[in-house]
């Protein structure tokens, strides 16, 4: 039977291959924080894992004037922010973890509030190992923080809300 493995996984590589390099890069829990009016900035947050060596080099969204890839770290005890001048790295497999107090997408200029379980578009921009660039288009859930689901689960329209709002930190 080894003749027709080799065909069945030769069409899914051609689907792979129309789909585009998307499919090399899963997201999940992505969540941006809600503000309040008059709030002109806030972060965005996700789990992102590639499945080869690829590097976070941009991010946009229509709802803010400026979008930008931000490191905090602790700095002589002040916690300090700054953007990541060559991008995020994202090792092959790895999931790396944007969180409140860690990376984070910094949505900056906003231009509304962003009303908490409303989405916003967010596009990421990717470079690949060869130096080719691509792009990711999410829908962001707002919130007051990271959703409560189970990260594997993108089922989901559950009919009775769950708010899991019983986490211990
Ligand atoms: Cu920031």
């Amino acid at each position: 039977m080894k003749f027709s493995k080799h065909l069945i996984t030769a069409a899914i590589a051609t689907v792979f291959a129309a789909s585009a390099f998307a499919q090399n890069v899963t997201v999940t829990d992505a969540w941006a924080r809600a503000t309040v009016p008059g709030q002109k900035a806030t972060g965005a947050f996700m789990k992102i894992t590639a499945k080869d060596n690829t590097k976070l080099v941009g991010v946009s969204s229509p709802v803010a004037g400026v979008a930008e890839i931000h490191e905090m770290k602790m700095d002589k005890d002040v916690m300090k922010m700054a953007a990541l001048p060559s991008g995020l790295a994202l090792p092959a497999g790895k999931a790396v973890e944007l969180k409140p107090g860690g990376y984070h997408v910094m949505l900056m200029d906003l231009k509304a509030p962003l009303t908490k379980d409303s989405t916003v578009p967010l596009t990421l921009t990717l470079q690949d190992a060869k130096g080719v660039k691509s792009t990711v288009e999410l829908k962001v859930l707002v919130g007051m923080q990271a959703p409560a689901m189970p990260s594997h689960d993108h089922s989901t329209h559950n009919h009775n809300a769950h708010q899991h709002s019983d986490h211990k930190h």
